[in-house]
């Protein structure tokens, strides 16, 4: 499989807030080393294209996309400390709609979680990985059954216009994006990170040309806490078009599959022309912030599973913090996904 990828994303190492400290983000440089050094000598790799900025403004607002370019250098200039971050957010009875002035104001406006903070490298490192995934889909429109976008920040968690869940710009809505302008009339993503995607839902919501589904740790204990229940599924023009799979904590391969069956029957019965697939591994037993019990030996059947739709496929890395194991079980996906495909 062609594996899009570069090495931007370096300056990026953000800070989160674990209990009362600032702490390195679980999600370091170093998960991208663990996966290339896993499949380089299964897949052939290439550069990323130019970004295409119009993919971000069809799937972001025009003032968050203003923020995320200037809030470092705002920071800087306003702020000590080494990560920007929210102290107060538009909780329930607060205006939601009112946009501040101040920074802090704005990083709570635009960010709904402490795990997530701005860095030096944060926008550069962002811009790079959704130029990753729109490649990724280009790749697949030019005619590739699947490609294979090996980019890092991660992008699920983002909204139109909010950071948070280690997410800035949303890399698998770009790809989706691409997919939809070169003329598949529906796209579907099949989001199968630990973490119920509430970002590539928000974008898509209320549309029915891109249907969205996730397999995730049910927020009623797991992060993002608010949003990923079954009874999300599209509102307007997007009614039936959202599917959500919420599954408790413990669960295994068996209950996984099932519920990513339940998905894929969707996706096919909505007559989807391609698929984006948010690929996080955290749904692996050993992840240091998880809490399902996926194997390393389980991955090839899930990728085989997505094979059996038979559907042109981007594969957008999202999470996965077992930072030894990760590259393994990406290269499980990938590869039962290529043997079954065959
Ligand atoms: C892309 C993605 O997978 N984002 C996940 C964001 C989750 N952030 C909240 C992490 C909370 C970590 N708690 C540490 C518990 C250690 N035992
Ligand atoms: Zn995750």
């Amino acid at each position: 499989m062609l594996v899009v990828t570069s090495d931007d994303h370096l300056a990026h190492h953000a800070l989160e807030l674990d209990s009362t400290n600032l702490i390195p983000s679980w999600e370091t440089p170093t998960r991208v080393d663990s996966v290339r050094r896993a499949i380089e000598s299964d897949h052939r790799f290439v550069d990323p294209h130019r970004l295409d900025e119009s993919l971000l403004r069809a799937v972001h607002d025009a003032d968050y996309l203003a923020f995320l370019a200037n809030v470092w250098d705002r920071w800087a200039a306003e702020e000590a400390g080494p990560a920007a971050m929210g102290v107060a957010w538009p909780a329930r009875r607060f205006d939601q709609q009112r946009r501040p002035t101040a920074l802090r104001g704005l990083l709570g406006y635009h960010g709904f979680a402490a795990d997530c903070s701005v860095v030096t490298g944060t926008w550069s490192a962002a811009l790079a990985s959704a130029a990753i995934a729109q490649t990724a889909a280009e790749l697949v429109v030019g005619g590739e059954r699947a490609a294979f976008a090996l980019c890092r920040p991660p992008g699920h968690h983002a909204t139109r216009d909010q950071f948070g869940g280690y997410c800035y710009l949303n890399n698998a809505a770009i790809a989706a994006e691409v997919l939809r302008r070169s003329g598949v009339e529906r796209v579907g993503v099949l989001d199968i990170d630990y973490h119920h995607g509430n970002g590539t839902q928000d974008i898509f919501y209320e549309r029915d040309d891109v249907f969205v589904c996730s397999i995730h740790a049910d927020p009623a204990f797991e992060f993002p806490y608010f949003s990923g229940h079954a009874g999300e599924t599209g509102e307007g023009a997007g009614a039936g078009y959202n599917r959500n799979e919420p599954l408790p904590a413990g669960t295994e391969l068996t209950e996984w599959l099932a519920a990513a069956d339940r998905c894929l029957d969707a996706l096919k019965a909505a007559g989807c022309g391609a698929l984006v697939v948010s690929t996080g591994v955290d749904t692996f037993e050993a992840d240091p912030i998880s809490r399902f019990l996926l194997r390393t030996d389980d991955y090839p059947l899930v990728g085989a599973r997505i094979a059996a739709m038979g559907l042109p496929t981007v594969f957008v890395f999202e999470g996965g913090y077992a930072v030894d194991e990760l590259g393994l079980n990406v290269a499980g996906v990938l590869n039962g996904f290529e043997a079954a495909s065959r």
